[in-house]
């Protein structure tokens, strides 16, 4: 995808290069072409209209600047949004000042939140951190033991008091593995929760209500990047209903 798109953006601004002054309808010219080159990368229409007249009102703007000439301010000014969009919040975990830190999963069900409970305890444990893997998917067929064996491969503790396959309350668990992690001086505990198929109310009162319960220091809403258009549908349902601070992309080695 990023092929095209990085090719389609690349010839909408060559008609730039070179160009000395720019006019008003340079830059709405301009500013057509990385439209189309957006939505064809299945860019949702929102973010592409955004994006797009920020860059139009930036480049209209006042930014007169001694050292570019006109053209090369635009190109300048797509590169600085592009990075804001795709790379400009990469930051730390927010550790807690009073271990130990508390970082939930959220996300539909198949994001990859269990997979990166996984990937997030070998690094954490790389790290030197002592994590604990708390089993709140107490819904999806066999999530429990999906949780044990990644832990078991990233030779990490995992923290299962319910067998799960509907059995056990989630938020109860959760509360406990905290409790379980402060005992044992683990320093990092990481929450599994249940997603849905689709956005529903109930998922999103039981992560509210765990949320309420464990007061997570990062709660990271997982998503899996193949989903397209539905991703910004998703997450402002996860942002509205649920809150998080920290997004994380799976499955970006497909083919999307
Ligand atoms: N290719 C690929 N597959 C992934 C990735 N993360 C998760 N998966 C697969 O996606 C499926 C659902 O992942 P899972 O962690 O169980 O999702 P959960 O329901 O949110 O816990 C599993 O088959 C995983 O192996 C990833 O980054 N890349
Ligand atoms: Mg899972």
């Amino acid at each position: 995808m990023f092929d095209t798109l990085s090719d389609r953006l690349t010839s909408a601004l060559a008609g730039l290069r070179g160009k000395g002054r720019l006019s008003d309808a340079d830059i709405d010219a301009t500013a057509r072409e990385i439209r189309i080159a957006l939505l064809e990368a299945d860019v949702a229409l929102p973010v592409v209209r955004q994006f797009v007249a920020q860059i139009k009102e930036r480049a209209k703007g006042s930014e007169v600047s001694g050292a570019l000439n006109p053209a090369q301010q635009v190109i300048k000014i797509v590169n600085e949004e592009l990075v804001g969009i795709l790379g400009g919040a990469t930051r730390r975990l927010e550790l807690a000042k009073v271990p130990p830190t508390v970082i939930m999963l959220a996300g539909l069900q198949g994001s990859g939140k269990t997979t990166l409970a996984g990937k997030l305890a070998l690094w954490l444990r790389s790290q030197g951190h002592t994590p604990l893997l708390v089993a709140a998917d107490l819904q999806r067929p066999n999530a429990v033991t999906q949780l044990q064996i990644v832990g078991q491969q990233a030779g990490v503790q995992v923290y299962a008091p319910e067998p799960g396959n509907g059995v056990g309350d989630p938020v109860d668990v959760s509360r406990r593995g905290i409790a379980e992690a402060r005992v044992r001086q683990y320093d990092i505990v990481v929450v599994d929760t249940a997603g849905r198929l689709g956005i529903d109310a109930e998922m999103m009162r039981q992560a509210v209500d765990i949320r309420d319960a464990v007061r997570p220091n990062e709660i990271l809403f997982v998503i899996d990047a193949m989903i397209g258009q539905d991703a910004v549908s998703t997450s402002e349902a996860f942002r509205d209903g649920v809150g998080f601070s920290g997004v994380v992309l799976t499955k970006l080695d497909g083919d999307a």
